[in-house]
């Protein structure tokens, strides 16, 4: 299975199944955990100072001898620096959010790292296919976290047709049926968060893991639309707070004042009232926490008999 897969084999590993690159759940144990399965771990640097960032991947190189990757999200006041040590790391896969890579790409390009940025619309996934992306990941705004405007299912075959190299599908994909849907719109692989944060290795707290696990179909929220930075969350006190700011078109630095510390507050202090529970609307349908490995193979072993319900259509 795969051996012909694009993916699998520009980045030799075993499956197509990319570990969603999370601000402070993605660290060496999780990423390590996935790329040891088969899968692409990532290492989410988040708002990692470049110090700690580094920690994380010697880490990883210690705890696995699979490809991994690093997942620089753009808007960190570190960011310069965070890519300065994945280069001087020469991290394989490094794949960005949040913006615009196209500054940093030849740096990487250089040391023979792929670049699989995350885009969220047809027009950055050209630029950035045109300077020299190696693959790109089309996120839908089903996704938990940082998102853009249109969903999955409308937005990877646009992608997959505007651009000549392998799209790896991301948002709302928990399962079999998502990865064969995934495949069915053109994509070569698939991404996945949320799937991820139910494992036993994700270091979430209990208290993150069970809201999630208690998560229906409409328990996510959108936050920070009119900040130009929309946010999935699921619905909690801080959200009902600020959305009501938002309506009440509270300024845009006591916004943000809400926002500063909340993801921590959730993934390590458990406090999923007044933190930022970030998770993508499949969350609905996650109702257990598993090993890495078993989600993964769970995943893959499905497979065959979610194409074939495919076929019993037509
Ligand atoms: O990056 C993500 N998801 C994230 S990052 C994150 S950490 C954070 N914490 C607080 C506030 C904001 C972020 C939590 N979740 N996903 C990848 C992603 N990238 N989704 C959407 C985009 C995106 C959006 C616009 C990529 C490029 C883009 O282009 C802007 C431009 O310059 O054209």
């Amino acid at each position: 299975m795969f051996e012909n897969n694009v993916i699998c084999k520009m980045l030799n590993i075993k499956y197509p199944i990319f570990q969603g690159g999370m601000a402070w759940i993605g660290t060496a144990e999780l990423a390590s955990a996935v790329s040891n399965a088969g899968g692409l771990g990532l290492i989410g640097a988040g708002h990692m100072p470049p110090d700690v960032l580094r920690a994380e991947i010697r880490k990883c190189k210690g705890w696995t001898d699979k490809p991994f990757g690093v997942n620089v999200m753009l808007m960190s006041p570190f960011v310069k620096e965070v890519m300065e040590v994945v280069v001087d790391e020469k991290v394989p896969v490094v794949t960005t959010g949040a913006g615009n890579p196209g500054e940093y790409l030849p740096a990487l390009k250089e040391i023979g790292s792929k670049v699989i940025p995350v885009v969220a619309s047809v027009a950055l996934a050209k630029r950035l296919v045109r300077i020299g992306a190696d693959a790109v990941i089309a996120e839908g705004t089903e996704s938990g976290g940082h998102i853009g405007e249109i969903a999955t299912l409308p937005l990877v075959p646009q992608v997959v047709d505007a651009v000549d190299v392998p799209v790896i599908a991301a948002g709302g994909i928990a399962d079999s049926r998502g990865m064969a849907a995934a495949f069915a719109l053109g994509a070569h692989a698939v991404q996945m968060g949320s799937r991820f944060v139910m494992s036993e290795e994700c270091i979430a707290h209990e208290n993150y893991k069970n809201m999630v696990m208690k998560a229906k179909d409409r328990s996510t929220v959108v936050t920070g639309r009119t900040l130009g930075h929309p946010a999935r969350v699921l619905a909690n006190k801080l959200t009902r707070t600020y959305l009501e700011m938002e309506a009440a078109g509270a300024p845009a630095e006591e916004l943000e004042k809400l926002g500063v510390g909340s993801l921590h507050r959730a993934t390590h202090e458990g406090d999923v009232e007044n933190g930022s529970v970030m998770i993508g609307q499949i969350s609905g349908m996650l109702e257990d926490i598993k090993p890495v490995k078993q989600i993964i193979e769970d995943i893959v072993k499905g497979l065959p008999a979610a194409v074939e319900r495919l076929q019993a259509n037509y």
